[in-house]
């Protein structure tokens, strides 16, 4: 953010008491550089702020009525002609009192503006605040908070749309449906205990148990997610594999339209992995990929050599698609497969490449073409780093078959945040007890703490410093 739109005196927003005050805050709710800025004042005395801007005195029958008015200083001085937009409480995005302006987008207007905010008592808005208010007062769900900071960030159409879904709820619904279970299997074991004398079926350690494994099967699947979560929020992990000299790091370059790895004619340049993050496009969508660049595979008697050579077959066994560059001049394929068998494959989706098809007649194509599908059974595409023939068709299959792995049913959901699996991994250890539990006492119990290990994911037992820590990562205005 430019300089220009720091409040310059520090004093005036300092609040000892953080996320937790309850002051009137304002910040900026839109980026610099835009045509309109917008502005928002939230809390106790965001009326009285916003009258006196705008002198204007509001009543309920004001809410949501945008008008268009100048706004000026203290001294009555214009500060800028706007559109005002005051909101009352319960009725506003934080659900307290608040005013939106729609002011000119000017720097130093804005600028101006927070201070003239300041002066009335108002304070900047720490990250992420406006949401927090938006939890603490109900309005917005925890994880549709979180949806939002990740709406914000999502940079391919996977990750949009998983984050669209969770603001329109569906995490809160299945977390809250598993909470609501739990819920009922403590109500009923306290049941059970309370009425321990008279032999109920219905609320029997066995007959609990039972309603137990359904909760534990959700819960489960909920864990288990997380292993596409993780591809939904860093990429599908690719590595680009080969013998050395092939031109997988020309190859890389391509893919990422820079020079990223250092090219040589020299075999063995690549020493380390080299990662990059890319968006590549198919029919279904942009997927993000994490690409590895590998050091070429051979038999070397220099350490570090060797030691990059056991970088690259890592970096392929952890990856979900193998690349392999097959040097379109001087390919080896009978050590190429020796070296491939090192790479379980089970599971991976694999995609060859003949590189340097610039220098390759069409018999040449041909023959590479029939010995690469003999050795590999697989058909392979050609390409070109230096006139970037094929590269583009190369992406779209490495998309393409990176999107089956990212398909979700409409409204599955899918965690993505290490907070969440592990808090669902924390319950169902504790469920594991209550399973084994001897009697309906300590049942009960578990159950009970298994359900507040779900705070993370339902915002309800959460302590007030892990709360405002998770805000604390979202930016200003939001
Ligand atoms: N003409 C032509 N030359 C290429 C192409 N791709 C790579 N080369 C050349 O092949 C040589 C090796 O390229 P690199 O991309 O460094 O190969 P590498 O597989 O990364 O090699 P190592 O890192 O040593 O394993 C360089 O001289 C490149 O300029 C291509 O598509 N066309
Ligand atoms: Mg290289």
């Amino acid at each position: 953010m430019p300089q220009a739109w720091q409040p310059a005196s520090k004093e005036r927003h300092f609040d000892a008491s953080g996320y937790f005050s309850n002051r009137t805050i304002v910040a900026l709710t839109t980026p610099p550089g835009g045509a309109l800025c917008g502005v928002r004042i939230s809390g106790p005395a965001a009326m009285e702020i916003g009258s006196r801007l705008g002198a204007l005195q509001f009543t309920r029958e004001d809410h949501r009525r945008a008008r268009r008015v100048w706004i000026r200083d203290g001294s009555g001085a214009h500060l800028d002609e706007c559109i005002l937009l005051p909101f009352f409480s319960p009725h506003s995005f934080t659900g307290e009192d608040s005013i939106e302006l729609f002011l000119h987008g000017s720097p130093m207007i804005a600028q101006r503006v927070l201070e003239e905010c300041f002066v009335h008592g108002a304070r900047l808005a720490l990250p992420g605040e406006f949401s927090f208010r938006a939890v603490k007062n109900g309005k917005l769900q925890l994880s549709q908070a979180e949806a939002v900071k990740e709406l914000i960030a999502a940079d391919n159409d996977f990750s949009l749309e998983l984050a669209l879904e969770k603001l329109a709820g569906s995490q809160h619904e299945l977390v809250k449906r598993v909470h609501g279970d739990l819920l009922q299997l403590c109500t009923l074991s306290e049941a059970g205990i309370d009425f321990s004398d008279q032999d109920l079926e219905e609320v029997s350690l066995p007959r609990l148990k039972e309603r137990l494994r359904l909760v534990v099967s959700s819960l489960e699947a909920l864990r288990g997610s997380f292993d596409r979560g993780r591809r939904f929020r860093d990429g599908i992990p690719v590595c680009i594999f080969g013998l050395p000299n092939a031109g997988k790091s020309s190859f890389f370059n391509s893919l990422l339209g820079e020079d990223r790895s250092i090219v040589s004619e020299i075999a063995g340049t690549t020493r380390d992995v080299v990662r990059e993050r890319i968006n590549l496009r198919g029919e279904a969508g942009q997927v993000a990929f994490r690409l590895s660049d590998t050091a070429g595979l051979r038999v070397s008697s220099d350490l570090v050599e060797g030691l990059g050579i056991e970088r690259s077959i890592q970096a392929a066994r952890e990856s979900d698609l193998v690349v392999v560059v097959i040097d379109g001049l001087n390919s080896n394929l009978e050590e190429l497969k020796t070296q491939f068998e090192m790479v379980p494959c089970e599971g991976k989706q694999v995609v060859l490449v003949v590189s340097k098809a610039d220098l390759l007649s069409q018999d040449a194509r041909e023959s590479a073409h029939a010995a690469v599908r003999a050795s590999f059974g697989i058909d392979p595409l050609f390409v070109s780093s230096r006139s970037l023939e094929g590269v583009k068709e190369v992406a779209a299959k490495m998309a393409d078959l990176a999107s089956t792995l990212l398909r979700r049913g409409r409204g599955e959901v899918v965690l993505t945040q290490v907070e969440h699996v592990r808090a669902v991994e924390s319950s169902l250890q504790i469920l594991e007890r209550a399973s084994g539990a001897f009697d309906l006492v300590l049942f009960a119990s578990d159950v009970r703490h298994a359900m507040n290990a779900l705070g993370p994911l339902t915002g309800e037992t959460l302590p007030d410093d892990v709360l405002g820590k998770i805000f604390s990562d979202f930016c200003i205005g939001k």
